[in-house]
């Protein structure tokens, strides 16, 4: 017998036990949805079932012996999480075509010219080589076409596989696809805020070619790790985010929840920018006691996470030059400081930042 998949999740449907995953209790010769699906969808339950990176290596790797397009998918808000910088080991000789999507929660007055150049530079400094990069929305529906155009023109009838980091868009992507090309109008893959929604490849006939979503790789810097769901919800930007700049002129220390804690020493005056969902605390103080600060309100007046967390703080130090350079923190904020300025940035040990020529 052949498997039969849940349209949903792409997992291995069965009858069989309703306590194991891609249960449903349906007959399984038309397409169907598991149980998992079903209650991600109606009730929004979670259920945490990503791939390890060997299971996601060995997936992903099956695409290295077949002659397909690679349409890797990256998150414009935490871009260095998310793109795969094994993406050529993994998928041979394939080219990769890029579509930095989550472009809507950007401010609607970044330069896309310049925004695209400058991912082109980051994904080549990684050692990605992309045959383009489209900016787009999944959930806008922000130059689908243009991408679907650059799909059909570069894969010439080959199969395509949306792949990338969990939680960055693949299958809201391809749901978009689907409804820009069909009568389609429902969304027919299971899209969700948790990390691995999607458990299998899910084929999309596509004319005469196939398009594939796949599950995605986990990235265990990312601030979800230390959230619990509600949090990490609260935390995702879903729309436009209103950045927030602080003038400084003497040392400040900035919270960006409780898991940031930034003490900035500017050498002359200078500029600090937040881009953070709106739903994140921001604070502003004096650096003097700002560590019994933080250790009295982390968990409450600085949140998420709404309890104090069992890490603890490392700190790095940053010197800033004078050209517009950013911190990243994964999945939670990008911080862009503007001028001379000395900055100790305490994080959780999980988590890593980056620093990077500004993007935005
Ligand atoms: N703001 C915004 N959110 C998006 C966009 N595309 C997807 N999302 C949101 O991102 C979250 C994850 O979307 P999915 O499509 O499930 O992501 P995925 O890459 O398929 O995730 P996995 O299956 O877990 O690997 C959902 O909450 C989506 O609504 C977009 O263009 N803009
Ligand atoms: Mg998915």
């Amino acid at each position: 017998m052949t498997k039969t998949i849940c349209i949903g999740c792409g997992g291995e449907l069965q009858n069989n036990d309703p306590s194991a995953p891609y249960y449903t209790p349906k007959d399984m010769t038309v397409s169907t949805l598991c149980q998992r699906c079903f209650r991600l969808r109606n009730y929004n339950e979670q259920y945490s079932n990503v791939l390890t990176a060997d299971a996601y290596h060995k997936l992903i790797g099956q695409l290295a012996s077949l002659n397909v397009l690679i349409v890797m998918v990256v998150d414009v808000f935490d871009l260095e999480g998310s793109m795969l910088g094994q993406i050529h080991k993994l998928t041979g000789n394939n080219e990769v075509l890029v579509l930095a999507n989550k472009r809507d929660i950007l401010p609607k007055s970044t330069n896309d010219q310049k925004l695209v150049h400058r991912i082109k530079k980051r994904l080549a400094d990684s050692g990605i080589t992309a045959r383009d990069v489209i900016l787009v929305s999944a959930l806008k529906k922000v130059r689908i076409d243009e991408a679907l155009d650059k799909m059909t023109r570069l894969s010439q009838g080959r199969d395509m596989y949306v792949v990338g980091a969990t939680n960055v868009g693949k299958s809201t992507l391809i749901n978009a696809f689907i409804k820009a090309t069909s009568e389609y109008k429902e969304s027919l893959i299971t899209v969700s805020n948790h990390r691995g929604t999607t458990q299998g490849f899910i084929p999309i006939p596509f004319e005469n070619q196939t398009l594939y979503d796949t599950p995605g790789l986990y990235n265990k810097n990312h601030v979800s790790e230390l959230l619990t769901p509600e949090e990490s919800t609260r935390v995702m930007p879903k729309k436009e985010i209103k950045p927030k700049t602080f003038q400084l002129k003497e040392p400040q220390t900035l919270f960006v929840s409780g898991l940031v804690r930034l003490d900035i020493y500017p050498k002359e005056r200078s500029t600090v920018t937040v881009y953070t969902s709106d739903q994140t605390v921001l604070h502003r103080r004096k650096t003097e006691d700002s560590e019994t600060f933080h250790q009295k309100h982390l968990g409450g007046l600085l949140n998420p996470p709404d309890k104090p967390l069992d890490q603890l703080f490392v700190k790095r130090d940053y010197n800033i030059k004078s050209i517009k350079r950013d911190i990243v923190i994964p999945g939670l904020a990008i911080i862009t400081v503007n001028g001379f300025t000395k900055i100790s940035l305490y994080l959780p040990q999980q988590l890593i930042a980056y620093e990077r020529e500004a993007l935005i």
